[in-house]
């Protein structure tokens, strides 16, 4: 039998899927079935050799990490530590890494977002949030690293909706989805949770040259759950959408307490007001923070009822549609950003919650769109497509975004443009650049909780499946499958083309005051109880590769790598001490330990970096303290 194409893609490409689950749908004939199958395979195959054309930054839930895979391959290129220790690249052992985890050993990442700079990505930074310990990271793209923990976040529990970006990255917004007593630390009664528990909305200030970032201000708001923002872009630009859940306040059994309101509130916010109010002294501090009320404060914040349950909440590339998923109702809402500022210019509210008005629904609301049970998140190609991903009936929804003819408007099932079954249980979906004012389009990810049975049993601790489709023509096209560790929530896609990363330290830029690039540099030293070793490591030795040292003492470890060769990376595994740094091309690192036991430990390069990796290695000879009789041989 002659070999055909079809036949060697099908070999060559492991994970290309493109039948749904059986009984779901008519059976597809087996010819057409092997048709998606070949154009699939085709689709997301980058060969040997070859290279993706987007980053897939993924949040790596509570691995603590940011996981880098390449779009269209899927493949997993790398992994960026940022909350959790990770020994494969000495991350959480060295002084830097360590100071960066403070006292926590993990985070719980849901959404990652790149800077932008005019609504549009400028390939800085990634910024990512810690939805458990309440804090927020920053990465530098030049090298993939992170750069910054902030936090925890005062005034603030579990910082979910996080971290959003303004259009110039001025801002990234944080809402808690735990409501506390404030301060932190008072103690309150659950069953007083109306009373005595507050919600916080806090911006988080960048400072535009070196990414660093702050407390701005705070808004205080009510006991509600906030769940998911998005920033506001053109009409919108200045303003911040956030829904919440738990309009009911209930400080208990939220499955069925939270839910008992068909309605629960958006909190629509002018962050630019906001950030004014607090240049006039409208705050109070709290923890250091400045805090609004906006009570006190009107004009900065506006409810709006959003059915039922919501859950994501995403601004359209144009700034102008707000679109907010309900979990328990099987349509989203789009929400008119014209109509919302007319509303809020008439006064056209239809209450207050709280000293706060709320919002006319039937005035800013353009449509509810039916696209099926669950919807979580909106995603959009910049064409006038939008993308739901609908957890319960395990889909995606593509419809088109208003404006609508008076037909459609009648029967909004009419802008309802394609739907294609994904495995199983879609939480996010991310479309490449749908947060900015022109996204990239053409590719969809759907990140999906539930993996059983798609892989080869791996135990009953199973990975997540992500799943690559193609929505460059109008029907949504099923490409590839792969899978991560727990547990990607959301995430953004950069094209490669827009950031420019380095693959070696330059020597020329070492800031390093500990750094050394001559051997005649290395050494020991002593003082008192501290012993200093600055060491230098290169293909295949360490110099020093001995460390005298005694019981009680200090030892100090400056290592620099002075190769200026991309990949050639070394590690320093320190036995019995739980040691293992990563040292990368023309990078120093310092680490500490305190000397608690007598013996002569070995130490090694823990990454292949020659022929003679193995040679590399050395020894730290530890005494007993001086004083002590040396431990004899029996
Ligand atoms: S959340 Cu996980 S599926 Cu934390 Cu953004 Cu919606
Ligand atoms: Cu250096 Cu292995």
């Amino acid at each position: 039998m002659k070999l055909t194409l079809r036949f060697l893609l099908t070999a060559l490409v492991v994970g290309v899927t493109a039948v749904g689950l059986p009984g779901c749908k008519p059976r597809k004939s087996a010819s057409t079935a092997a048709g998606e199958r070949e154009a699939g395979a085709l689709a997301s195959y980058v060969a040997p050799g070859e290279k993706d054309e987007y980053y897939l930054f993924y949040s790596g839930g509570h691995s603590g990490q940011i996981y880098v895979a390449g779009i269209p391959s899927m493949r997993h290129i790398s992994t960026i530590p940022v909350f959790a220790p990770y020994p494969a690249t000495g991350y959480g052992f060295d002084e830097d890494s360590k100071k960066l985890l403070g006292n926590f050993t993990w985070g719980d990442v849901h959404h990652p977002a790149l800077s932008q700079t005019d609504s549009q990505y400028d390939g800085r930074w990634l910024f990512c949030n810690d939805n458990s310990n309440n804090r927020v990271a920053r990465i530098d793209l030049r090298d993939f690293k992170t750069k910054q923990v902030l936090g925890p976040i005062p005034n603030t529990s579990g910082t979910h909706a996080s971290s959003f970006v303004t259009e110039n990255t001025e801002y990234l917004f944080l809402s808690t989805r735990f409501s506390t007593p404030l301060p932190r630390g008072r103690v309150a009664d659950p069953n007083d949770y109306e009373k005595e528990f507050s919600g916080m909305i806090t911006a988080v200030k960048v400072e535009p040259k070196s990414g660093e970032m702050n407390v701005g201000f705070q808004i205080l708001m009510p006991p509600l759950n906030f769940d998911l923002a998005s920033t506001g872009k053109g009409p919108s630009s200045g303003w911040v959408f956030f829904t919440s859940y738990n309009t009911e306040m209930s400080g208990n059994l939220l499955e069925v307490n939270s839910t008992q309101k068909d309605r629960d509130y958006a909190a629509i916010i002018n962050w630019k007001a906001a950030a004014q109010a607090v240049a006039d002294g409208k705050a109070t501090m709290m923890e250091g923070a400045p805090v609004l009320d906006p009570v006190k404060v009107p004009g900065i914040l506006y409810y709006a009822g959003i059915g039922k349950s919501p859950h994501g909440m995403d601004t359209d590339p144009s700034g102008q549609w707000i679109v907010a998923g309900g979990k328990l109702q099987p349509s989203t809402t789009v929400l008119n950003f014209s109509k919302i500022q007319k509303a809020i210019a008439a006064k056209d509210f239809e209450g207050e919650f709280r000293g706060v008005p709320v919002l006319k629904y039937e005035s800013i609301v353009e449509g509810e769109v039916p696209v099926g049970l669950g919807p979580l998140h909106t995603q959009f190609d910049g064409l006038g497509n939008a993308y739901t991903s609908l957890f319960i009936d395990s889909n995606i929804t593509k419809w088109k975004l208003p404006p609508w003819t008076e037909a459609q408007k009648k029967d909004l099932t009419q802008v309802v443009v394609d739907k294609i079954p994904v495995h199983f249980s879609v939480g996010h979906l991310v479309v490449a650049g749908s947060d900015t004012k022109h996204p990239y389009g053409k590719w969809l990810v759907a990140m999906n909780k539930l993996s059983k049975g798609r892989h080869v049993v791996v135990g009953p601790s199973q990975p997540e499946s992500s799943q690559l489709i193609d929505i460059s023509g109008e029907k949504m096209r099923m490409v590839a499958e792969a899978y991560t560790e727990p547990e990607p929530h959301f995430a953004q896609i950069l094209a490669v083309k827009d950031v420019s990363p380095i693959e070696v330290y330059p020597k020329s830029e070492s800031q390093d005051p500990n750094a050394i690039w001559d051997m005649k540099d290395a050494g020991v030293t002593r003082e008192g109880t501290r012993v200093t070793a600055k060491m230098i490591s290169v293909r295949s030795r360490f110099v020093p590769d001995r460390i005298d040292a005694r019981v009680g003492d200090e030892l100090i470890v400056h290592v620099t790598n002075i190769e200026q060769t991309g990949d050639m990376i070394h590690g320093l595994g320190l036995s019995d001490h739980n040691i293992n740094v990563v040292i990368d091309p023309g990078e120093t690192k310092t680490f500490k330990v305190k000397l608690t036991k007598p013996g002569t430990f070995p130490f090694y390069c823990t990454n292949f970096c020659s022929a003679l990796h193995q040679e590399m290695q050395g020894y730290l000879v530890v005494r007993p303290a001086e004083g002590e009789p040396v431990a004899k041989a029996d």
